[in-house]
């Protein structure tokens, strides 16, 4: 019995079986395929080099998010539905509402390593990372002459892997791991469906922002036909807040300032805003939404404290003629287009002194071009 069939569910509303054993493996389902024609030919790569390695380790970003978390748990069990000897890592403080994705036994988040000694496998899957040096879990030195293989969907990748495969039009990770599982026909496991539709709807903003492609939304649909009980995951990600949450975000509302004339929205939660609730950074993934809802914001931006306060971590979210991702690489960040950050490496109120001005003048560049372009 599938982990879902054994839950009591509203009898209200049936839900489309899992396929039956003898179509797919008893591990999991094969979903159908929804990716681009050519995909098979990276995939077959990326086959290749599974089925050569002895041991692989699947890695993702720092402060990860749900995409992150989604997809590396998606691949991690389609990798061990295949047999094959997997380990995820990801960084200790994971957000508490991605737990109900690990299952004692699969998969699980481990402990950053301290150690600089290379980490006993012999291929490094790495997803939704940009570089190299965000990777969490392990640090560098310890993937040095492992094989990487990097999938991922962001602008500002720099192609690190010795195998990559980044696609900028996919909307999270998350659709790679199911174009990836899909065209090369592997089982998925019925958490790792949970945890791809987890990537898709957080990257996707619930399915609000523009990389909901049509192919994302019938993923969607074929993750819910498959059985994942959408409304219960929304719930896990959205609701369920703790009052401490709420209160760090009555504290972020009221700490909205306004500059350019309205044009830049921003929010920001110190270090002792962190401490006065008992929260933490990792309690802030939706807060860019803030600052973004108000009429006339062009840009919107979320500055907190990380590490104790010491540096400044800056999510920036753009209107579409707006490269946020430009602006975040200014400050040796990335991302995407209009969804991007950077950490300045300085206490709350000397990094927004400092990123307060190339805020501006982006905007005023902006405005110049337009201007121009009217007048043409
Ligand atoms: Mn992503």
């Amino acid at each position: 019995m599938s982990r879902k069939a054994a839950k009591k569910t509203k009898p209200s509303r049936p839900r489309a079986a899992r396929k039956p054993a003898g179509a797919s493996a008893p591990s999991g389902i094969r979903l159908p395929m929804l990716g681009d024609p050519h995909d098979i030919h990276i995939a077959r790569e990326i086959e290749r080099k599974v089925l050569e390695a002895k041991r692989i380790v699947v890695l993702g970003h720092e402060r990860p998010d749900g995409d992150c978390v989604g997809s590396t748990v998606a691949l991690g069990m389609a990798l061990k539905a295949l047999g094959r000897d997997v380990h995820v890592l990801l960084e200790p403080k994971l957000p508490v509402r991605f737990k109900y994705l690990f299952e004692p036994g699969e998969v699980r988040p481990k402990q950053k390593g301290q150690s600089t000694r290379r980490y006993p496998a012999d291929l490094a899957i790495v997803l939704d990372t940009t570089d190299v040096d965000r990777i969490s879990g392990l640090v560098p030195a310890q993937i040095a002459g492992i094989t990487i293989v990097n999938i991922d969907h962001h602008m500002s990748n720099n192609n690190f892997g010795d195998l990559n495969w980044v696609d900028t039009s996919a909307a999270a990770a998350g659709e790679l791991v199911y174009r990836l599982t899909s065209v090369l026909g592997w089982a998925v496991p019925p958490v790792a469906l949970d945890a791809l539709y987890t990537a898709l709807v957080t990257d996707t903003g619930q399915f609000a922002y523009s990389n909901t492609t049509p192919r994302v939304l019938r993923m969607a649909a074929e993750l819910l036909a498959a059985g994942v009980d959408g409304e219960e995951l929304w719930r896990r990600l959205y609701l369920d807040k703790s009052r401490a949450e709420l209160d760090l975000e009555a504290r972020a509302r009221t700490s909205l300032e306004v500059w350019a004339n309205g044009q830049i929205s921003c929010i920001t939660l110190t270090q002792a805003d962190f401490e006065k609730t008992g929260t933490g950074p990792q309690m802030t993934q939706e807060f860019p939404g803030i600052p973004r809802a108000l009429a006339g914001s062009k840009l919107a931006v979320f500055f907190y404290a990380v590490n104790g306060g010491k540096d400044t971590k800056v999510s920036i979210r753009s209107v579409k003629e707006l490269d946020a991702c430009a602006l975040a690489k200014r400050f040796g960040g990335g991302g995407h287009r209009q969804a991007a950050g950077c950490t300045i490496p300085l206490p709350m109120k000397e990094a927004k002194d400092l990123f307060r001005p190339a805020a501006e003048k982006m905007l005023k560049e902006h405005a110049a071009l337009s201007t121009a372009g009217k007048s043409d």
